[in-house]
């Protein structure tokens, strides 16, 4: 049963010929206000969970990915009625770096990225693809194997490559993790935000020792390759603190960008008065996508009330992780592949169940 000829040809393209109902595609998404919209303009909310595992398993070694990828493992994270998935990336894998084992490097490791990606479009979930850990010299580390205060000397180039693979705006760019020059540089706030936006070496990046790319830079590499995908921006303190996000957006020539964050119990922001205060504002301005949400309590009542405020205010969020570990280190929400929630994890699982 075919709802229209275009899904049809959609289905038949991909060599997926089924008898099953399908399931709404994802939507090709762009920025309208402040909500994603779909082709129709009608709203588009995420509700997703981070798949972890493309920014360390190809620099360690041990492959492309933490867990499988496959199609069960898909089906699985769609019987909780997911939406989005979040996936992670390593800027010298994909750029392949020579510090990265050759065979989940480059081409290969491109591959891998694009297959997994094409995979979760093919079943009908939003991808955010995001930059995890990436190059610069910090006390980690030069190369991408552990998270940095600022994208590096590489990253425009990076996204200029990943912006050319993907012309699809059923894809999300999230421009970079957790930025934190915050607490690095040696200016203060000000200073930060300053860095934030445009980078450098020295100047406001005074502290980072490496030459930092400022997120405009990486709006405006992104937009010379004509790519029109929907982006997403985090602010200080590890994408927690949006205090003064409004003041430094980066120019988006497409003005189709947004803006994220990520809470868990153990951050500064974790009140509903700082989300009132910091999170609101930008809220009404941009869509706001809370992209990992977690607690480190094996419990989760602190997600729960993260989620009702973020109902409420026509926010999105993605659980933080769709992994094994523990719940409590992780923080994992699931034990098993097959979708066996943690105790943290049933209370995301139970929630979207419940929309
Ligand atoms: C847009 O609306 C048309 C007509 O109602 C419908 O057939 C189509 O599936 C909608 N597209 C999306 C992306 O919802
Ligand atoms: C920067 O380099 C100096 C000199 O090697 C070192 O002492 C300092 O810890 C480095 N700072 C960071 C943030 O990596
Ligand atoms: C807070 C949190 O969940 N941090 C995790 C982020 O992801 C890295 C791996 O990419 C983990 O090592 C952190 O523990």
């Amino acid at each position: 049963m075919f709802k229209s000829l275009s899904s049809f040809i959609a289905l038949a393209t991909v060599g997926v010929l089924s008898l099953s109902p399908s399931t709404k595609a994802a939507p090709n998404i762009k920025v309208s206000g402040n909500k994603f919209v779909d082709s129709n303009g009608s709203e588009v909310k995420l509700h997703g969970v981070n798949r972890s595992g493309g920014e360390f398993s190809c620099i360690q070694g041990n492959g492309f990915f933490d867990g499988p990828t496959d199609q069960a493992s898909i089906d699985a994270i769609k019987s909780w009625k997911v939406n989005a998935v979040r996936v992670p990336t390593n800027e010298d894998c994909w750029l392949g770096l020579s510090n990265v084992p050759s065979q989940y490097s480059g081409s290969n490791y491109q591959n891998a990225i694009k297959d997994y990606v094409n995979r979760l479009l093919s079943n009908d979930l939003t991808v955010i693809l995001e930059v995890h850990w990436t190059n610069g010299d910090y006390s980690c580390g030069a190369g991408a194997n552990c998270q940095k205060p600022m994208p590096g000397p590489n990253t425009p180039q990076y996204w200029t490559s990943v912006a050319n693979a993907f012309k699809d705006t059923r894809i999300i760019f999230d421009l970079f993790n957790e930025p934190f020059p915050d607490r690095v540089v040696t200016g203060g706030t000000t200073a930060a935000w300053n860095c934030w936006k445009n980078g450098g070496s020295g100047g406001d990046c005074s502290g980072i020792n490496y030459s930092v790319t400022g997120f405009q830079t990486i709006v405006d590499s992104i937009r010379s390759t004509g790519n029109s995908n929907a982006l997403i921006v985090g602010g200080l303190a590890y994408s927690n603190d949006l205090s003064q996000i409004l003041t430094y957006m980066p120019y988006d020539s497409q003005n189709n960008i947004g803006v994220f964050a990520h809470v868990y119990n153990f951050n500064a922001c974790n009140s509903q008065s700082c989300w009132d205060q910091n999170y609101a504002p930008v809220a009404s301005k941009y869509p706001l996508v809370i992209s990992e949400i977690g607690e480190n309590d094996c419990a989760h009542g602190f997600i729960d009330s993260l989620m009702s405020w973020a109902d409420s205010k026509g926010v999105s969020y993605l659980g933080w992780t769709w992994n094994t570990w523990d719940c409590s280190t992780g923080p994992s929400l699931i034990s098993n592949y097959d979708g066996t929630p943690t105790n943290f994890g049933v209370g995301y699982r139970d929630h979207l169940a419940s929309l």
